[in-house]
């Protein structure tokens, strides 16, 4: 669906996630310049798997913010859990995407916002303070970075650059390898920044071909989303068997490639 019903405040709420998104930003700016001070713990058994006090605060501060001035409106984040996740408007978000590159001092993270309506990812914003990049996009509107109008890459091959990709040990990683040797025997190369709203973000730029996650969160794409599709690119059956809670495998990608990506991951992106 394009476009909200008029009872629907939709302006507001886009505002509101560009300005949040770059507040929380600087929240977590402030805690990066002293990242060797926070305590880094571990989530479940996976030690690749971490947080920090600064994920939690800069979550803390988004959902304070919403539910002061869209009462009426649900949430979902990674830290902090759903509330009223049956309301018309859902807010979808992962304070600090990108958590292992941020303990590790690696200039590669971000604050991502989005705004489910009725279901469908509406609006969203990515807030990448180290690159002073905001991304940010309206179904209908188009997407941005800072001023600058998003498109996906005309590409219609891997060989023609480069394709962003990720796994996380618990789940999907035998998925992983034999992905990234067809990605190479079929001339294309892989990058990985660790964060998969901005690698979202960059496959609706046309800096990336596409990326391939063997399972990703909403909270990791759900704003990047919206560019995705305002910026003509695709995207597998992300949101099947519960996957706005449980994750999936996820596959986004400029119309060129799409197809030919999806052939190397096989069955098990959509199974
Ligand atoms: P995070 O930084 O918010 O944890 C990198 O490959 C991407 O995978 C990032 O978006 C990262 O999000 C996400 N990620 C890390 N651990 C994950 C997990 N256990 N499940 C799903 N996604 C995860
Ligand atoms: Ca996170």
């Amino acid at each position: 669906m394009n476009s909200a019903p008029s009872s629907l405040d939709i302006e507001a709420r886009y505002s509101c996630a560009r300005t949040l998104a770059l507040e929380a930003a600087q929240l977590g700016m402030s805690h990066y310049r002293q990242r060797n001070t926070l305590l880094v713990e571990h989530k479940g058994n996976d030690l690749q798997d971490v947080v920090s006090i600064a994920d939690r605060q800069i979550e803390d501060f988004i959902r304070a913010r919403l539910a002061e001035r869209f009462p009426e409106d649900g949430f979902l984040g990674e830290e902090s859990g759903s509330s009223d996740l049956a309301a018309r408007c859902v807010w979808v978000i992962d304070p600090i995407d990108g958590t292992a590159c941020f303990v590790n001092g690696l200039h590669n993270w971000c604050v991502s916002i989005g705004l489910l309506i009725d279901g469908e990812p509406h609006l969203g914003a990515i807030a990448d303070p180290n690159h002073n990049e905001l991304f940010h996009g309206c179904l209908g509107q188009g997407a941005f970075v800072n001023d600058t109008p998003l498109k996906v890459s005309a590409a219609t091959n891997v060989a023609q650059g480069l394709t962003g990709t990720g796994t996380f040990h618990p789940r999907g990683k035998e998925h992983f390898i034999p992905f990234l040797e067809k990605l190479l025997a079929e001339g294309g190369m892989f990058f990985r920044n660790g964060s998969g709203a901005l690698m979202t973000a960059y496959v609706a730029a046309g800096r990336l071909l596409g990326y391939y996650e063997t399972e990703l969160k909403s909270w990791d794409c759900l704003a990047g989303l919206v560019l995705l599709k305002e910026a003509g690119g695709q995207v597998n059956d992300f949101f099947r068997n519960d996957g706005l809670i449980r994750g999936n495998p996820y596959l986004v990608a400029c119309p060129g490639v799409y197809q030919q990506l999806a052939e190397m991951i096989g069955p098990s992106l959509d199974g």
